[in-house]
């Protein structure tokens, strides 16, 4: 298996730094971060609010760490969010909302992670001394487990107003907003607005190695600081991070659309072979499942003799499989993958 050429689809997350990232990154100024004196860290959380169209931003380790800051900020224990049951946060974040921020979860269905105002109206919990505080609804933009669906503007803007109406804040958890963004035109900015705080990644398909951040009020960012602190996320010279996701928001935002297209080539191909049924017009990003029959064996099955091929794909349920488009996939390993498909269905 030495030197086999692998097309990794497993995730967004598994880019590296590209050598002129690693120049960015080394080249990088930097001070104590706690203090609040690294210049390369204080750059981006300038240039991120200024893309989300918000008063301040703070850089995160994680995108788990910007859900959970946020989510701890516009909340005490007790209270309740509203948010798909396909969440990121809810999924895939070792349940820190309810463990760590002491939430409940009142969670709602709609096809492709995205849900609408009415639904958020009717989860909304009465006043009243047995009920738990509804508090904040999340939004997740581009939704994962939705297949990097993006949210329509229009029903951001009406989750947001029904919000407002019950006083409910809004985090969106946009891990993935520049891809949203590039696919769908609209600026950054445009989403945020509807948002009180936005997370967004730099280490997924932006492809920095580490970091996210959260935007929103100069008030609400200062609550976000103080609980990166209290969770063991404050970093001191972390300008070396901050700088490979300038260097990233310079160099890597537009070229999430070739991302796209070899995503929607994917999944053409994979919607014409035998044995795997997925509907092409799902995929607007970067984010493709697809389900295996059953007479062609289970997700994990196919995975692993994908795997012995040299293309890696998560299983994520027994007959679903993800594949992700990024960095360094290149239109070349689609075609290595769609070969690759070929040769394994055709076996079975
Ligand atoms: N997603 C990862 C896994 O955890 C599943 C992936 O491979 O897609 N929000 C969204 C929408 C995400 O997809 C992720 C990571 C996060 C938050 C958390 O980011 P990290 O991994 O930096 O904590």
């Amino acid at each position: 298996m030495t030197g086999q050429h692998v097309v990794d689809l497993r995730s967004d997350t598994v880019t590296r730094p590209t050598p002129a990232m690693r120049r960015a990154i080394a080249e990088a100024e930097v001070g104590d971060d706690v203090l609040g004196d690294d210049p390369t860290v204080n750059r981006l959380q300038e240039r991120v609010a200024e893309l989300l169209g918000k008063e301040a931003a703070l850089f995160v380790p994680s995108g788990s760490m910007a859900n959970l800051t946020a989510i701890r900020a516009w909340t005490e224990p007790g209270d309740e969010i509203i948010a798909h049951a396909d969440s990121h946060f809810y999924q895939y974040e070792v349940g820190a909302a309810f463990a760590v921020a002491g939430c409940s979860a009142r969670l709602l269905s709609g096809r492709r992670g995205i849900f609408a105002a009415d639904q958020v109206r009717a989860a909304v919990r009465p006043a009243g001394s047995h009920f738990p505080r509804s508090r904040l609804v999340v939004i997740e933009n581009t939704h994962n487990r939705g297949g990097g669906a993006i949210w329509p503007l229009e029903e951001v803007a009406a989750v947001q107003s029904t919000a407002d109406e019950f006083g409910l804040s809004v985090h969106m958890d946009g891990a993935r907003l520049m891809n949203a963004s590039v696919a769908s035109r609209h600026a950054p900015s445009e989403y945020a607005a509807y948002a009180d705080t936005v997370s967004m990644c730099f280490s997924k398909g932006l492809g920095a190695p580490v970091g996210s951040a959260v935007a929103g009020t100069a008030e609400i960012i200062r609550r976000v600081h103080r609980f990166r602190k209290m969770f063991g996320g404050g970093m001191r010279q972390a300008g070396i991070l901050a700088a490979a996701a300038l260097y990233a928001l310079d160099h890597h935002v537009e070229r999430l659309a070739e991302d796209h297209a070899n995503a929607s080539r994917l999944v053409a191909a994979l919607a014409q072979m035998p044995g795997i049924s997925t509907d092409p017009d799902d995929v607007e990003t970067n984010i493709v499942f697809f389900n295996v029959e059953e007479s062609f064996g289970t997700a994990q099955g196919l995975c692993d003799a994908m795997h012995d091929r040299g293309v890696w794909m998560l299983p994520e349920a027994r007959q679903r499989v993800r594949a992700v488009t990024h960095l360094d996939v290149s239109a070349d390993d689609i075609d290595r993958a769609i070969a690759a498909f070929q040769d394994v269905l055709r076996a079975r």
